[in-house]
């Protein structure tokens, strides 16, 4: 396995995709294991230090018309001696300047008394689709009642009305609406009627004028999966974890839609999956990560002007990338990783979610930790919206322009170094001389030589400086081309026939 790793010029990505399943991981052991060193140039900066009210802070979505990025925080904890929370669950909203406000405190679910606002998205109608995860909080009779739920929005606005539209869901967690319908991965179903089985997840399917035109009754669905089957004609995808890592069984997570296709992947395992729609409208499935490194995948979004997934590894406090070559593979890189931190200065502190606007990731710390994951200290101030420089340009454009800026670059460099050359020599020629001129000379010739030396010794100076300026300039037309040059080698790197045999595994399940 380790023979596929290899680290590249800037030490941030590897080439992943032909990676073989890990036969089996001791159980309960974190792997925390992450092979890159991080680039400075993304390095997290603090956008919004959130108010008090916020410690547990979840999805996000953009408002494609202003650029505004509307948050969902849960506040899942703390908890109260009692059981209850000592927060409510709030719709939030926030802007690249790092403006924020509090929009709305959602009502408590009428039977579970707490609320679970998690992924969101916008429908066509303008209104916001809500995933309610009610796993924390469902009673003991094993009723579940997670669901969604469409806020009414109204200039930028809740306008107070909230209407449950689903209802049935396990652990509702994202939320995604495309092309007429609405995509919501449930992450952890019941294995009891799924013997052997250690981890079971739902993507649900559901078409949007159901949603969109829900009457006063929602629609109760069943999340039953008995033997590896779903019995609800809206459960779209049956999805497996893998038992490896810190055990977590849970399953589908992130949404987002890249290349034509549904992307997911398992919050347990980090195993991910392409999901391209059949023409009688069933799914097929491709395992596309499936690797030693990334045993967590919580949100994932698809930023088309670097054309790449980001993906929050929770586990690990990454952003994870995945980008697909010309020819459908899949090349899986790192962006960023830090220890484990309360969030200060914006390091990430359990990320969960991630948008893009203008360039910018925006990612959400969710803080609120897990037996494994590298995150060890919930709720500790800062609660926090980091911030990543991520540019607006994919690796073939930087490759185009790094080429370009090279070139331009090396004659001027040449050019410079042979005028910084000449009065080095000229110094060095200078400094052989002195000696005989002082033999001729005697005390009078010493302050004259002194004066040279002086002279001679400025300019030599100035060749230093000269000399260390031009590597870096160098460097940086380097770093400039190397992204894409990685690129290339990681598809060189990954081994299609494997990528091939996977996918077809996959499609067999
Ligand atoms: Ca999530
Ligand atoms: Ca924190
Ligand atoms: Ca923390």
């Amino acid at each position: 396995m380790k023979k596929y790793f290899g680290i590249f010029v800037l030490g941030l990505s590897v080439a992943l995709p032909g990676c073989k399943p890990k036969e089996e991981a001791p159980a309960a052991a974190p792997v925390h294991k992450v092979d890159i060193t991080p680039n400075p140039a993304y390095t997290p900066t603090l956008h919004v230090a959130l108010p008090d009210s916020c410690p547990v802070p979840d999805g996000m979505t953009v408002e494609e018309s202003t650029g505004k990025i509307f948050l969902n925080v849960p506040n899942f904890a703390p908890s109260n001696p009692d059981g209850t929370r000592q927060h409510p669950a709030l719709l939030c909203v926030f802007d690249k300047t790092g403006k924020f406000d509090v929009l709305m405190e959602y009502a408590p679910h009428p039977e579970s008394g707490k609320m679970g606002p998690m992924g969101l998205d916008f429908g066509p109608d303008g209104n916001l689709y809500v995933a309610d995860n009610q796993f924390f909080s469902t009673d003991p009779t094993g009723k579940f009642a997670s669901r969604i739920l469409r806020v009414e929005m109204k200039d930028g606005k809740p306008t107070g009305k909230v209407d449950t539209v689903v209802t049935g869901l396990r652990l509702a967690n994202a939320i995604l609406i495309r092309d007429g319908w609405v995509y919501v991965s449930d992450t952890n179903v019941d294995t009891k009627d799924s013997p052997g089985k250690f981890g079971l997840g739902i993507i649900w399917r559901f078409p949007l004028d159901l949603l969109v035109n829900a009457a006063a009754e929602p629609l109760t669905v069943d999340p039953t999966v008995k033997d590896g089957k779903a019995v609800d004609q809206y459960a779209w995808v049956v999805g497996e974890t893998k038992q490896i890592g810190r055990g977590d069984n849970s399953s589908f997570d992130g949404l987002t839609w890249a290349w034509g296709a549904l992307y997911s992947g398992n919050f347990g395992d980090g195993v991910m999956y392409r999901i391209e729609t059949n023409e009688d409208g069933t799914a097929n499935v491709a395992t596309i990560l499936n690797d030693d490194q990334l045993h967590c995948c919580d949100g994932i979004f698809y930023d088309d002007k670097t054309d790449k997934i980001y993906i929050n590894d929770s586990q690990a406090n990454a952003i994870r990338t995945l980008a697909r070559s010309e020819n459908g593979e899949h090349v899986s890189g790192w962006l960023w990783v830090n220890d484990d931190t309360n969030g200060e200065n914006g390091l990430l502190d359990q990320p969960a979610e991630c948008v893009v606007v203008d360039g910018v990731l925006y990612v959400v710390n969710f803080d609120w930790s897990f037996p494994g994951l590298k995150n060890t200290t919930s709720t500790d101030k800062p609660y926090s919206i980091s911030a990543i420089q991520i540019g607006t340009k994919s690796d073939a454009e930087l490759e185009a322009e790094g080429k370009a800026q090279a070139e331009a670059a090396a004659p001027a460099e040449e050019a410079k170094t042979e005028e910084a050359a000449a009065p080095a020599e000229e110094v060095k020629a200078e400094e052989a001389a002195a000696p005989a001129e002082e033999a001729k000379t005697e005390e009078a010739a010493a302050p004259a030589e002194e004066a040279k030396a002086e002279e001679a010794a400025a300019p030599a100076e100035e060749v230093k400086a000269e000399e260390a300026a031009a590597p870096a300039e160098e460097v940086k037309a380097e770093e400039a081309a190397a992204p894409a040059e990685e690129v290339k080698a990681e598809e060189a790197a990954a081994p299609a026939e494997e990528v091939k045999a996977e996918e077809a595994a996959a499609s067999a399940e």
